[in-house]
């Protein structure tokens, strides 16, 4: 049968069930990464498997996230991330080597592999041609330990690219497209392929930039054929041998097709709050600015650095804006020193941050009160930069660095002739800040700082599960939301009775101490939630909290994993009216919950309060079910291996 990229590789790596769309499949993973902020948790899990030595063919342990050292805390997780790495045959990326998706892209990524990641940005690999696809720190680590990695098999959805991109437009706008075309939950269950005459039009860091916002359509992943521009790109990066030409049966069926015409893309920007809130800047127009960063794993290559730094050359920052760059990745920073762009941005007036993702989540340069920032990031959620009334918008490098110029929200078509980086021959490559693990890793011991604290375990499911309607939030609410993420949470990522005290709080100030009060409950919730990061703490700090289901709409897809991994119930609406019945303070009860469950999809919750009966659909295989009777996955783990 002619297959599909993404199904030939689904296909070679298929451990269990069937690939059709809707059915659960397992499949190996070949190479995992972590970043910290979800690591520390991800390694505690992973010691607490008991097994001593990762069985990937490679996984790699970032840290660049958590990187301002105010306190000891991120300090003591780096530690204990370095050690336990080093213990557990883990290669361990140095903070100041880079953000996760841009090192891997360069340095480890190999078209036709596996790779899972406890960044929901993972799927940055399917630049490269990889099945690279994000998930929640737990299902990560048993993926380290051998296990396979289950998920619903995916509809693929064919994106045809035709055209070529016109000057000052970008792989950025491209995406913008996209997100525009399908919103912010078109990609839920699906992987988008790209395939066209115009793939061949676009470098690896530019399919890489489409495939790593892929992440804000909800899509399980994105990938782009290996092809010969792959191959050009893996040999400047002196890894030619890893290399093999992928793509598409020409006879292959696609679920769904849409076409997009390069030629035919103007520079965009997804506006507050939303990434596909987009419109062109010519018509949004010369808006002030006050803030421009540009970075994070979106846009911080080496090629969109040094379009930045041409704009800039030679000009100074307007006097009212703040201009902060983050170069992706070691590499690229050194190159940019080496050959002088480096000095032409800092001469303009830029700040030039450390390679990690920095404000990108939060970490440092939050904007000043109502400011408008452009960033040339992922997410522009509510709050996300710190700072709760500034406005951000999601722009292209080029985008931010003429409007950091101008002060003003600029179309770079202004500025005349666009300039011109070709990818270099060699790229600058020097792996000196990743460690290779212990030979011996019995002899490494692993250094655990005061702020490492163990993680909640659910227990096993109750016969009948009962609990307040705690809160009722509405359609789209982000992970940012349920776990707020900023420079004074992130260092407590290992610690989620201190995070349990924010969980929900963007939403309502008094979740937690009603949640407590009322020893847990029920979370009401809209379309689409848990959008965004693949935190699982977005999950365990409800699970500190005592949540036993969330009832919503519709949910986004690492999130409702991360819910049944920690035994906590996601019920879908199967009448969307049911929502509005529900008030906060309603007693819920499902009765026989284990019985229902297994009985089929079907789970009757009783709203004692107002005499009224809702039917909610549980979408989990046999396997989930045993995870949510046993109380979540490592109790189910632990029960498989009694
Ligand atoms: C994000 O961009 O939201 C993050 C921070 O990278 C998260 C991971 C996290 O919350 O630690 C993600 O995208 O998964
Ligand atoms: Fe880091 Fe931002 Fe990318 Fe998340 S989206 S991995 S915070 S750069």
């Amino acid at each position: 049968m002619a297959l599909t990229l993404a199904q030939k590789i689904i296909k070679e790596h298929l451990v269990s069930g069937e690939m059709k769309a809707g059915e659960e499949i397992s499949i190996r993973i070949d190479q995992t990464l972590t970043q910290d902020s979800t690591g520390t948790m991800a390694y505690l899990q992973f010691e607490a498997m008991g097994i001593d030595k990762v069985k990937t063919k490679k996984s790699v342990a970032y840290i660049d996230h958590n990187t301002i050292q105010s306190g000891f805390e991120n300090a003591d997780d780096h530690k204990y991330i370095q050690t336990v790495t080093n213990k557990h045959g883990i290669y361990f990326s140095r903070p100041g080597n880079g953000i996760c998706h841009q090192v891997q892209l360069e340095r480890f990524g190999v078209p036709g592999m596996t790779l899972l990641g406890s960044d929901s940005h993972t799927p940055t690999g399917g630049g490269l041609g990889m099945l690279a696809i994000g998930a929640g720190g737990l299902d990560v680590a048993v993926a380290m330990g051998g296990g396979a990695y289950y998920i619903t098999m995916p509809k693929i959805l064919n994106v045809k690219l035709t055209g070529k991109l016109r000057p000052w437009v970008t792989a950025k706008d491209v995406i913008l497209t996209v997100l525009r075309m399908l919103s912010v939950k078109g990609g839920v269950g699906k992987i988008l392929e790209y395939t066209g005459e115009g793939v061949a039009t676009l470098s690896v860091p530019e399919r890489a930039t489409i495939t790593n916002m892929g992440a804000e359509l909800g899509a399980t992943t994105s990938i782009f054929p290996s092809d010969e521009t792959t191959h050009a790109f893996l040999k400047a990066q002196g890894r030619e041998q890893d290399y093999t030409p992928l793509a598409a049966d020409s006879d292959c069926i696609y679920d769904e097709e849409i076409a997009v015409n390069l030629s035919e893309i103007e520079p965009l920007a997804a506006q507050p709050h939303s990434p596909d809130n987009v419109l062109e800047v010519s018509k949004i127009g010369k808006i002030k600015v006050d803030q421009v960063a540009i970075g994070s794993c979106t846009n911080s290559s080496y090629a969109d650095m040094m379009k930045v730094a041409a704009v800039l050359k030679g000009k100074t920052v307007h006097p009212d804006v703040s201009l902060v760059i983050a170069p992706g990745s070691k590499q690229v920073l050194t190159m940019l020193a080496q050959n002088g762009a480096l000095a032409d941005m800092v001469a303009a007036g830029a700040r030039i941050l450390e390679s990690a993702c920095g404000p990108c989540i939060g970490m440092g340069q939050s904007p000043k009160t109502n400011a408008i920032s452009l960033r040339t990031f992922n997410r522009n959620f509510e709050g996300r930069s710190g700072t709760v009334s500034a406005q951000v918008y999601l722009v292209s490098p080029e985008v931010a660095a003429a409007s950091a110029i101008a002060g003003v929200l600029t179309d770079p078509r202004e500025l005349g002739e666009a300039p011109t980086v070709t990818m270099p021959e060699k790229f600058l490559a020097n792996d000196n800040m990743v460690v290779a693990p212990a030979e011996n890793g019995a002899e490494v011991e692993v250094v655990r700082g005061p702020n490492i604290k163990p993680f909640p375990l659910n227990t096993k499911m109750p016969e009948t599960v009962t609990g307040k309607s705690l809160i009722k939030v509405e359609d789209n609410i982000t992970t940012d939301h349920i776990m707020p993420s900023n420079a004074k949470l992130l260092p407590f990522r290992s610690n989620i009775p201190h995070l349990a005290e924010f969980c929900l709080t963007p939403c309502d100030p008094e979740f937690p101490a009603r949640a407590k009060a009322n020893g847990g409950g029920f979370i009401i919730g809209g379309v689409n939630y848990g959008q965004g990061s693949s935190r699982e703490h977005a999950a365990l700090a409800p699970l500190y909290l005592g949540i036993k289901g969330v009832l919503a709409k519709s949910f986004a897809r690492i999130h409702m994993a991360n819910l049944i991994n920690s035994g906590i119930l996601p019920l879908v609406f199967k009448n969307e009216a049911d929502y509005d019945d529900i008030d906060m303070g309603d007693e819920l009860a499902i009765n026989d919950a284990p019985a229902q469950i297994a009985a089929g999809d079907e789970i009757i919750v009783e709203n004692l309060t107002k005499g009224k009966k809702y039917v909610t659909i549980l979408t989990a295989s046999d396997r989930q079910k045993e995870m949510l009777y046993a109380g979540g996955l490592i109790n189910y783990i632990k029960m498989q291996n009694q």
